[in-house]
């Protein structure tokens, strides 16, 4: 994409309504005839004619900037930005942290409607072994997929998003008494703004070519979270918020909620990986799950520290997580083939599912869970890109469950790379390494004990 402007700008205006899914495939994305004339793209939207697609980007961005504060309001009050994509004109690095490749293409979108539909009729179930396989795909190829049609309800969400958003306007020492005092003992509750550093727990943040630009600076966000309610998990009681009062009731559903699509998602994992539906049932019984909400500051108004990031690049520690995002600005690089930043498609109603590094593991590495960040607003979009939010369900196993390597994940092309270990212990050592008290690569230590992310 010439100019470095990101897709989801460029197709809201070709495309004011948002994204046409079809068939749970974006390539059905498609600009129409006079479309194709008027921006100089091919109906996928390579750029055909380089000149007549350059001047009318550059009108498109002086009437956008022109008319930013009309656009819709997002949930939580920042500019929710309609997304969607487009095939880039060619291979083009970037290597800048405020900028993504601009080719969203990698990150799927996959409707998974038919999962929802237990019946255990031929037809049903092999709609559900067709969405198996795409998200077999999606987890192969990129481990980032966005899910339309998940069965979440969408009160639930606008419950979940409203009662955060109050609780993050509160004055900060109300929010400071949610901090926790050991998180040895109490992991969660509130965490101020810059009190975590994501990609201490890895050796880049950035990219592999970032590797020495970069130092550990805090995140640009402040974060509310909360761990089960199952006493059986061996997780302390849940610290919520009195204040506001609908907060506890709303983060209660919506946990609920996210855990049982983790369940129908792990359900097409475990079809994908030629296993009967219920194979990852016996180890989530008492799981120790997190939900966790982002909140991003407007950056018009702030000083941004040198070096901070609203969220530092990292990969997610458990089997596989469920985002609600409020806006742009989420990239997803693919460590190991290049260290290109890939924009993450956002798609309202929508949520990005992507994979942990114990799923990662459990796979042999058939499976990939892919290094993430969230950008800051760059400079031409401070003032249109706002505050912005977002909810992690991060999907965890028993504290004790033991995980070892799936035999289907091992061929004579991949064999057996690592030992079983015990889930709850290779949480601990990705938590440690994040508050900077253990090897980054710890948890991925293959047999012969060697790092296999290989940063
Ligand atoms: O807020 C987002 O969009 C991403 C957050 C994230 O990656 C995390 O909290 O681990």
């Amino acid at each position: 994409m010439p100019k470095g402007l990101p897709p989801w700008w460029i197709i809201n205006k070709v495309q004011p309504e948002g994204p046409e899914v079809d068939k749970g495939s974006w390539k059905a994305v498609s600009f129409s005839e006079a479309q194709q004339k008027e921006f100089g793209v091919d109906a996928e939207g390579t750029v055909t004619d380089q000149a007549k697609y350059d001047a009318k980007i550059d009108a498109l961005k002086a009437a956008r900037l022109a008319t930013a504060p009309k656009l819709a309001a997002a949930p939580d009050g920042t500019t929710e930005m309609k997304v969607t994509t487009k095939k880039a004109p060619g291979r083009q690095r970037s290597r800048s942290p405020a900028r993504g490749r601009q080719d969203a293409s990698l990150v799927p979108i996959i409707d998974i409607g038919a999962l929802s539909n237990t019946s255990a009729d031929a037809e049903a179930k092999a709609a559900r072994e067709k969405v198996a396989q795409e998200i077999c795909t999606a987890c192969g190829e990129i481990g980032f997929f966005v899910v339309i049609n998940h069965g979440i309800p969408k009160d639930v969400v606008e419950a979940v998003w409203a009662q955060t958003r109050q609780f993050f306007d509160l004055p900060l020492e109300e929010k400071q008494t949610l901090t926790t005092d050991d998180d040895s003992k109490y992991p969660y509750g509130y965490s101020a703004l810059g009190g975590e550093t994501l990609s201490r727990g890895k050796r880049v943040d950035g990219g592999a070519d970032e590797v020495e630009e970069t130092k550990p600076a805090g995140d640009m966000k402040e974060m509310m979270q909360i761990g089960p309610c199952n006493a059986e998990s061996g997780m302390p009681p849940r610290r919520m918020p009195t204040n506001p009062e609908g907060f506890a009731p709303a983060w209660e559903r919506y946990y609920e909620e996210a855990n049982s699509l983790a369940g129908r998602l792990l359900g097409a994992f475990a079809i994908s990986l030629g296993l009967p539906a219920n194979w990852f049932d016996n180890k989530k019984s008492k799981h120790i799950s997190a939900l966790r909400a982002n909140n991003y500051p407007d950056q018009k108004d702030i000083v941004v520290p040198p070096g901070s990031i609203r969220c530092s690049a990292h990969t997610d520690y458990g089997t596989v997580t469920i985002l609600k995002s409020g806006g742009p600005g989420l990239q997803v690089c693919k460590d190991k083939q290049d260290s290109v930043w890939h924009d993450v498609p956002y798609v309202p109603d929508g949520f990005v599912i992507n994979l942990g590094d114990l799923m990662r593991r459990w796979t042999n590495d058939r499976w990939s869970s892919t290094l993430h960040r969230v950008i800051n607003p760059p400079p031409d979009h401070v003032q249109t890109w706002g505050r912005r939010m977002g909810l992690a369900f991060f999907h965890n196993l028993d504290k004790d469950a033991i995980v070892e390597t799936i035999p289907s994940c091992i061929t004579e092309s991949n064999p057996l790379k690592y030992d079983p270990i015990v889930a709850g212990e290779f949480l601990m050592l990705k938590h440690l390494a994040s508050n900077g008290k253990a090897d980054p690569d710890a948890h991925m230590k293959t047999r012969g004990g060697a790092s296999a992310r290989g940063l």
